[in-house]
């Protein structure tokens, strides 16, 4: 048994106004809590230290540099980190992430128990649009506010197992947890925002929303003997409703854990890592049954191509 005791830290809404500092301590809040239920390992969501600016547009996109992080750790983060280090927690959290050279990624990282950041993703699959759509009953403007990301899906050694992440639009492409899979990965932790309303199409219901939220995560987990750990930021932000959904998933698709509600929760689960090798040595023995002759399409073609 390799478990690590996995706290899945979901937030609820951050208003356009909440400062930094005041999420540093609900989510130092949750840290807490988890620790008090022997949790070694924290994920918390996407876009984790403000609210989900993409929908808010800014004619200058200099001055959505206010919604990214130069530093990481900052004075504002820092105390975030300490805390983790004095309860010899992990740690995962996603924020925008604005580079040296200028660039900015939607970015996630993984903090080991010692408060080192171990690992940097940026997220690959941004979904929305760059300029202002009137036709929109909101605007998500991922694809104005950031690159794709550039560091490929990558796994690591952290915390006795093989970890990868992704960040939500991520989740719901197939290709994101393979490229995992076959590098062996063990738990995928991935946050998301996900508004409850289709911003064009206003009739799906938040219950198809969830159905393909859950139905990503768990497809993802099973066909990959994998963990997948997808964390909520949910609630109502600024009369902009995100939904909830965190969940805790196991190597066989099922969902273990769920935190209920919109509200900053915790749920705490032990993740044994070890349950992933059945399904690695059997059914998704990939070196036995995958026939990678036939599938060249998929990193031949980005589009569809109909010839028939
Ligand atoms: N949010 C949404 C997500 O992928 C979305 C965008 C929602 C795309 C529903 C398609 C359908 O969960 C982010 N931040 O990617």
């Amino acid at each position: 048994m390799r478990v690590i005791r996995t706290a899945a830290a979901q937030l609820g809404p951050i208003q356009r106004d909440e400062g930094r500092p005041s999420v540093v301590a609900r989510m130092i809040a949750l840290m807490d809590e988890a620790k008090g239920r022997g949790a070694t390992f924290i994920v918390y969501p996407e876009l984790a230290l403000t609210t989900f600016f993409p929908r808010w547009h800014h004619e200058d996109r200099a001055e959505a540099d206010v919604w990214f992080e130069a530093s990481m750790p900052s004075a504002e983060t820092q105390p975030l980190f300490d805390r983790a280090r004095e309860h010899g927690m992990g740690m995962s959290f996603g924020y925008a992430e604005l580079t040296p050279e200028g660039r900015h990624f939607n970015t996630s990282i993984l903090v080991d128990p010692e408060g080192r950041i171990a690992a940097t993703y940026r997220k690959i699959h941004l979904p929305g649009h760059v300029e202002y759509d009137p036709e929109r009953t909101h605007q998500h403007l991922e694809k104005r506010y950031f690159e794709p990301g550039d560091l490929g899906f990558p796994v690591w050694r952290f915390m006795g197992g093989i970890v990868g992440m992704c960040i939500c639009n991520d989740r719901r492409w197939p290709e994101t947890y393979r490229v995992m899979g076959l590098q062996g990965v063990e738990m995928v932790v991935l946050g998301f925002n996900t508004p409850s309303v289709n911003s064009q199409k206003g009739t799906e219901a938040l219950g198809d929303r969830m159905f393909h939220h859950k139905l990503s995560v768990q497809a993802g987990a099973y066909q990959n003997a994998t963990w997948v750990v997808a964390v909520a930021k949910a609630g109502d932000e600024d009369g902009h409703h995100l939904m909830g959904g965190t969940v805790i998933v196991d190597p066989d698709g099922k969902i273990v854990a769920e935190v209920e509600g919109e509200a900053d929760g915790v749920v705490v689960h032990d993740c044994d890592l070890d349950a992933t090798r059945f399904g690695k040595e059997t059914i998704f023995d990939f070196a036995r049954h995958r026939r990678i002759e036939h599938y060249g399409r998929i990193t031949a073609q980005t589009g569809a191509e109909v010839a028939v």
